[in-house]
């Protein structure tokens, strides 16, 4: 049995499932996966069954059971130093904290509009109010980290770090939702699409058979002009 297992949602649908798995594939351990469709009749009573917060992802070290996506990076960023899953720098690894934490806590226009859906494209779809908004803030902070910390490679600090688990899921839903990027911050999207482990995680969302229906995808009205 691996050292880890992690429970996740459906990998077409958990952004949060797939921030704290990519943080895992980063460190290079075995692991196991769980997986719990979500919007289920028993799936409440499955994630319970995983972790206390009625969420996923969970991860499972041993007796240790840590959840939220944000804890699980930082748990495993201590365990696993040489993964770099954090800037080197002091000065780069606060703005990681800081951009990381703004995704986690923020962008919730985005969210709410612009639900993962990582086999679907909904080309002109998801633009509720507030999208554009969280649109330009996200390409504001990419192009800072971009230009400020990046040269040591594709990712905003140079090598894949938190940073990148946390706005992959906004890679791919720049993607599903056709937003149009230019310059700098569409080469990072297409970085991050590229990634091996995210290319991984999509070849396994393409494979599942679950769907969950979008209301707001399939009404028509004047997020589709
Ligand atoms: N802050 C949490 C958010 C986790 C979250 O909202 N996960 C969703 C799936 S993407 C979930 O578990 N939904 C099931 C439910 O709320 O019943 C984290 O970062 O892990």
């Amino acid at each position: 049995m691996a050292e880890f297992t992690i429970t996740l949602g459906n990998k077409n649908y958990s952004s949060w499932s797939l921030r704290g798995w990519l943080a895992l594939k980063q460190t290079g351990a075995a692991f196991e996966e769980e997986i719990v469709p979500l919007d289920r009749p028993d799936s409440k009573e499955r994630i319970l069954e995983a972790g206390p917060s009625g969420r996923v992802p969970v991860l499972h070290h041993g007796a240790l059971t840590v959840w939220d996506s944000l804890a699980i990076g930082e748990y495993l960023a201590e365990r696993f130093p040489e993964a770099g899953l954090w800037p080197d720098d002091g000065t780069a690894r606060a703005v990681a904290r800081a951009i990381s934490a703004e995704m986690h806590a923020g962008f919730a226009a985005l969210r709410t509009h612009m639900p993962m859906d990582l086999r679907g494209r909904h080309p002109g779809l998801g633009r509720g109010p507030g999208v554009a908004k969280d649109i330009a803030r996200i390409d504001a902070i990419w192009r800072d980290c971009r230009a400020r910390f990046g040269r040591g490679g594709d990712f905003l600090f140079g090598g894949f770090t938190l940073a990148d688990a946390a706005f992959a899921p906004v890679a791919t839903r720049f993607a599903t939702y056709d937003v149009a990027l230019e310059g700098p911050a569409a080469a990072y999207r297409d970085a991050v699409l590229a990634w091996p482990a995210l290319q991984d995680w999509s070849a396994a969302a393409r494979a599942e058979p679950w769907v969950i229906e979008f209301p707001e995808l399939q009404a028509p009205g004047p997020a589709r002009r």
